[in-house]
């Protein structure tokens, strides 16, 4: 039934700006499974390792400057094709091209503020849970599941 799992998280922009909770109600609320949960504050390395595709940018020593500069909070969630639909949810990578009712295009003006990250491919987000949920994450089933899918 194409249930996916991706590696979703809350920037430290979104954790300064008290918008953890609302980045998670989208999820929640839309349906999807929350399997793993918790806070980190990235060290520059484990910045450069997430956003390696992006090293010869321009942008890059900014981006991992600001991706390291304080707590952000790692999610892993689980559904029918929430790969792509959190990319969706999350909006455009430049805010002012997302539209209202995205997470960037209501929260966030600028592109080095955009506040969430979400992997953009089968590939990429396994590679980023490994990265970050090294551990592994919940196994579990909702009950309510079965209200969501049909
Ligand atoms: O996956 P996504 O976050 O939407 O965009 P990426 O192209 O992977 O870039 C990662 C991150 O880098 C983006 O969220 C903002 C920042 N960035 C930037 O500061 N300046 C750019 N010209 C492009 C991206
Ligand atoms: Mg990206």
């Amino acid at each position: 039934t194409n249930q996916e799992r991706t590696f979703l998280a809350c920037k430290p922009d979104a954790v300064q700006r008290g918008l953890v909770g609302d980045i998670i109600a989208r999820f929640e609320k839309r349906g999807y499974k929350l399997v793993g949960l918790k806070m980190v504050w990235p060290t520059e390395e484990m910045a450069q390792n997430h956003y390696a595709d992006l090293s010869k940018k321009p942008f890059f020593p900014g981006l991992v400057k600001f991706f390291s500069s304080g707590p952000i909070v790692c999610m892993c969630w689980e559904g029918k094709d929430i790969i792509k639909q959190g990319r969706q949810m999350l909006g455009e990578t430049q805010p002012l091209a997302s539209k209202p009712g995205s997470i960037r295009g209501d929260f966030s003006i600028d592109l080095g503020r955009n506040i969430c990250h979400g992997s953009d491919s089968p590939e990429a987000a396994e590679h980023e849970l490994k990265m970050w949920f090294p551990e592994g994450v919940s196994d579990y089933t909702k009950a309510v599941d079965s209200w969501i899918y049909e």
